[in-house]
Parts: structure tokens; sequence; C-alpha cells
């Protein structure tokens, strides 16, 4: 360990600057992909996206975490959207949007994630929460938006199986939008390093297929 932390200051500051850069991706119509490890409720962009549940009232994981920094107007503007039926604001697979009130981010885009069953099942309902969250965002004339790893937590989602369908899912609604669309910047923010080391390895994969 000692010999490991004093060797190659330079390979280590490299490392160090890749902890809060990450790393860049071009994506379509000029857009581009940022992938990073770091804690979402810091992120300075027009919205960051909730791994939220359908009642839409705050819970654990990063939903937690937003609700706290993001201050209790939160929980009031996420109570006044509509239920689309008893004890549901948003379904699985959509998305909602409120002010960051508190947050650097300007808005909070709350989408819900499947619970994972499997593949074959979760994999269309994780693809539309990325997909309804990114098509809000355009219909907003949003240019920056972070998203987390929706149902990586305590939803269970396979980490490598997530990545690419979050990565796919980003890719065809910057298509659906179009040259002009707004989302210029797509950053995933990821807590931990074993999902952010998988996302950056599936962006590399589908950037070695382009
Ligand atoms: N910044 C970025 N990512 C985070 C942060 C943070 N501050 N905190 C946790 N994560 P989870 P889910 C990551 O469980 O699986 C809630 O109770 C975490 O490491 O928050 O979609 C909701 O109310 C993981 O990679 O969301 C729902 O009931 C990712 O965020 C349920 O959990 C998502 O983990 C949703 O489950």
């Amino acid at each position: 360990l000692m010999l490991a932390c004093c060797v190659g200051s330079a390979s280590r500051s490299s490392a160090a600057k890749d902890m809060t850069s990450g790393r860049v991706f071009p994506l379509r119509h000029g857009a581009q992909l940022v992938i990073k490890q770091g804690d979402i409720t810091q992120e300075d962009v027009d919205a960051i996206v909730n791994a939220a549940n359908e009642r839409m009232l705050g819970g654990g994981g990063v939903d937690g975490a937003i609700h706290r920094a993001a201050g209790p107007d939160l929980v009031r503007a996420c109570a006044e959207v509509p239920e689309v039926r008893r004890g549901v604001r948003c379904p699985t697979g959509e998305a909602r949007i409120t002010p960051g009130f508190r947050l650097p981010a300007r808005h909070v885009i709350h989408t819900v994630g499947p619970i994972y069953e499997n593949a074959r099942e979760s994999a269309p309902l994780l693809a539309a929460a990325y997909r309804s969250s990114m098509q809000l965002a355009l219909d907003k004339g949003l240019r920056s938006v972070s998203f987390p790893g929706i149902s990586t937590g305590v939803f269970g989602y396979p980490f490598d199986e997530a990545a690419q369908v979050a990565l796919a899912a980003v890719d065809e609604a910057l298509e659906a939008g179009g040259e002009g669309g707004s989302v210029k910047e797509v950053r995933f923010v990821l807590f931990n390093q074993p999902l952010y080391d998988v996302f950056v390895e599936t962006a590399e994969e589908r950037a070695a297929r382009a």
C-alpha cells in the first residue's frame, strides 16, 4: 500500500483529476456525455434526475439525499403533483419536474425505474424512465442534465445491464430530439466506483462500435 501511494505522482494526479472531472464522450447532434463519480446533489446543471418511487414524496438512497439538500419546499412541490391513481404521482417509466429549491440545480426531474425482475421485463421500463426524463428536459428547453444510476440501488438492477440500457436510451432520446434539441450535456454522476467503472467501460464499448 505504501509503495502504491508513493510511486508515480503523475498517474496519481491524473487519477485524482479523473475523479472530479470524469470521462467525456461525444454524442449525436453535438451533445456530450460526461461520466463522473460524485454526489448528484452538488451538480450545477439545469436539472438533476431523481430515482424516486411512484408516490414521489421522498425515500432513501439518492431520493433521500436530494430531498435533504433541496430543503422542505421540494416535498411540498411533489405533493402538488396530481395523483394519476391512488398514491401514484409518477408511474414507473414516467417522469415529472419540480424546481430545485436549495439545490445548485435549477430543476429536479423525478422518475421511477423498475424493481429489477429480469432483463426482458425490466429493460423496457428502465429505458422508458431515461427517455421520459430526457423528453421532459427537451420539452423544457434544458441544456444540461445529470442522471444517477436509476434502479441500481435498492431496486437491484445489475450494473452492466443498467449501463447498457441507460446509454442506449439517452442516445435514442437525443435522436428523437433532433439536431435542434436543447440538451447538449448529459452527465452520469455515479456515487460508487464499481458503477462508475461499468458505465465507463460500457461507453467505451459503444464508442468503439459506433
Ligand atoms: N448521488 C448520486 N448517486 C447516489 C447518491 C448521490 N447522492 N446516493 C445514492 N446514489 P437508489 P433505486 C446512487 O437506491 O435503486 C428510494 O428509496 C446509489 O449508489 O437511491 O432507483 C426511492 O424512494 C445507486 O447507484 O434508487 C425508491 O423507493 C443509485 O443512486 C427507491 O429508493 C440509485 O440507488 C429507488 O431505488
